[in-house]
């Protein structure tokens, strides 16, 4: 009898510990985790416009992000912002680094995703669906709200 008990109490402290562990997968997509996205609003008929967001990577691991998608535009390209003598130009990037415990910063005149050749009119209040692909082939789908410059 008593070792039955005893084998008991060992399988209910098992659950208890399993229990308490987060699962493996939820715990891996935490660590990248974005906020303050949005696309920037521009008039009826340019063909341009421009995404811009926080990813915070949580993580042990550097992380890159390697690519983004969207409906809305036949191109969507990784661009950052150089001085080129004085001049500030855009440039295409194969990757924007997310640094283990650090974060990426995507924002007006650096690191930006660029819609190119928009299909449709990006009004005030709708949202732009982006998927964004990571170095760990992890994706991400968000609604970027779109706003006034
Ligand atoms: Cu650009």
């Amino acid at each position: 009898m008593k070792t039955v008990d005893t084998n008991i109490l060992r399988l209910a402290l098992l659950l208890a510990a399993t229990a308490a562990l987060p699962p493996p997968l939820l715990a891996a997509e935490a660590e990248l985790t974005v906020s303050d996205h949005y696309v920037r609003m521009v008039p009826p008929g340019t063909p341009t416009s421009g995404a811009f967001m926080t990813i915070k990577n949580s993580g042990n691991t550097d992380r890159k992000l390697l690519k983004v998608e969207s409906p809305v535009a036949k191109t969507v390209e990784l661009h950052t912002h150089i001085n080129d003598n004085g001049m500030m130009k855009m440039r295409p990037v194969k990757e924007i680094d997310i640094k283990a415990h650090g974060q990426a910063e995507l924002k007006p005149g650096s690191y930006h995703v660029m819609l190119i050749d928009l299909k449709q009119a990006l009004k005030e209040g709708e949202t732009v669906p982006l998927t964004l692909t990571f170095d760990d082939g992890s994706t991400k789908k968000l609604d970027a709200p779109i706003r006034k410059p």
